[in-house]
This record gives C-alpha cells, sequence and structure tokens, in this order.
C-alpha cells in the first residue's frame, strides 16, 4: 500500500538499488490482508510481502530490507557495522513505528481514530522518547550508522518523515530534522505522498 510507511522502506530500496519490480497495491482498509488468498501469501495478514520469482514470499520490511541489500553499500561487510544497523532496525520495530506509525494512522486513516485520547497521548510520549533517543544519537552525524545511507536510515525514515500527520512535531528535536532532510535530499530518495 503506497501509503504505507513500512510498505514504503521496500519501494524505496529497489528504486535506490535500480532493482525491477512489480507493485501490487494491497489496501488494508478493505480488508484485503484478510482474505484467505492473502493469507497463504502472508499467513500474519500483513504487508509488505516480498514475491519472488521462484514463488517464495518474505514477509517483515526489515526482513526484506536485508534480503534485498545484503550483498550492497546499504547494508555492510563489517560485522559491527551489521550488528548496528541490526540494532536500529529493531529499535524501529519496538520503540518507533509502534507510536510513531499507530498514531498517524489513528490520525490520517482510521475512522474513530482520534476518539481514543489515551491512546493517542500514550503513543505520543513513547514516540516523542524515541525521537528524543535519535536526537542524541544524530548529534555530529548525518546518517545512523557508518556516515552513509544503510537500511537502518531507510526503515527509520520511513514514518519519520510522515510522522507530523501523527501529531508529531521535530521543533525539539533539531538533529532528526536535519537528518531528515539529509535523507530526503539522497539522489533518488522518494517520499510517500500527502
Ligand atoms: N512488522 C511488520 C508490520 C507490518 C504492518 O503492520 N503492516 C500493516 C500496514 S503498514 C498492515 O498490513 N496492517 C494490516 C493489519 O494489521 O491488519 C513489518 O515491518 O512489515
Amino acid at each position: 500500500m503506497t501509503v504505507s510507511g513500512n510498505c514504503h522502506k521496500i519501494r524505496t530500496a529497489l528504486i535506490l538499488l535500480d532493482q525491477q519490480f512489480e507493485w501490487i497495491e494491497v489496501d488494508t482498509r478493505k480488508g484485503e490482508t484478510k482474505t484467505s488468498e492473502f493469507l497463504k501469501i502472508n499467513p500474519n495478514g500483513k504487508i509488505p510481502v516480498l514475491q519472488l520469482e521462484d514463488g517464495t514470499n518474505i514477509p517483515e520490511s526489515n526482513a526484506i530490507l536485508y534480503y534485498l541489500t545484503r550483498d550492497t553499500p546499504l547494508f555492510s561487510k563489517d560485522l559491527l557495522e551489521q550488528t548496528r544497523i541490526l540494532e536500529w532496525l529493531f529499535f524501529e520495530q519496538y520503540s518507533h513505528e509502534p507510536f510513531v506509525a499507530v498514531n498517524r494512522w489513528l490520525m490520517k486513516y482510521a475512522a474513530d481514530g482520534r476518539e481514543n485520547s489515551s491512546v493517542l497521548e500514550n503513543n505520543h510520549i513513547k514516540g516523542n522518547k524515541a525521537f528524543s533517543v535519535m536526537e542524541d544519537h544524530l548529534r555530529g552525524k548525518n546518517f545512523f550508522v557508518g556516515e552513509r545511507l544503510t537500511i537502518a536510515d531507510i526503515a527509520l525514515y520511513a514514518y519519520s518523515h510522515v510522522a507530523e500527520d501523527g501529531g508529531f512535531s521535530f521543533d525539539g528535536f533539531p538533529n532528526v530534522r536535519r537528518w531528515l532532510e539529509n535523507v530526503r535530499s539522497f539522489p533518488k530518495m522518494i517520499s510517500i505522498p500527502r
């Protein structure tokens, strides 16, 4: 789905790597990830899924990023850098996406999403905690790992660059704002249409 940050990660990596691909739009709002046909592709009922030509299906956006980039400069050959990249991918999935992405979903797409103010408030606090961790890490740095764009940046950019749709502000996070601008201006980088 084009507006999904998790799907945006995959489109970004494929474009940066100049890979040919077919994009099949699957709309979660219409229940298209819960049909028996889709559940055969991903029993967890979620997008994105990378489908290989031999019929193999790979779900989980950050696993797909690894699969696509493992032998390219968007990953790393160095064990410590690989580990740092994984560290930020796990951070993104546990401490960032569940709050930053979910508030965007609730505020922009869910029919009654603005009604549950205690969930929005809790997610806002935890999302800002994630941005403060990123802010400290990015002091004096242009990228998350190794001073070049890697899948750590691609994964964190996906929901950060549209976080304002979920009520987040970068006024208190100048390093995050600078990093966002830096990633946005990377050749061939794409943004989610707003
Ligand atoms: N951990 C998964 C999360 C995937 C995910 O939450 N996908 C959403 C769209 S962004 C989805 O398919 N939601 C439908 C549902 O949960 O019913 C990943 O990184 O790929």
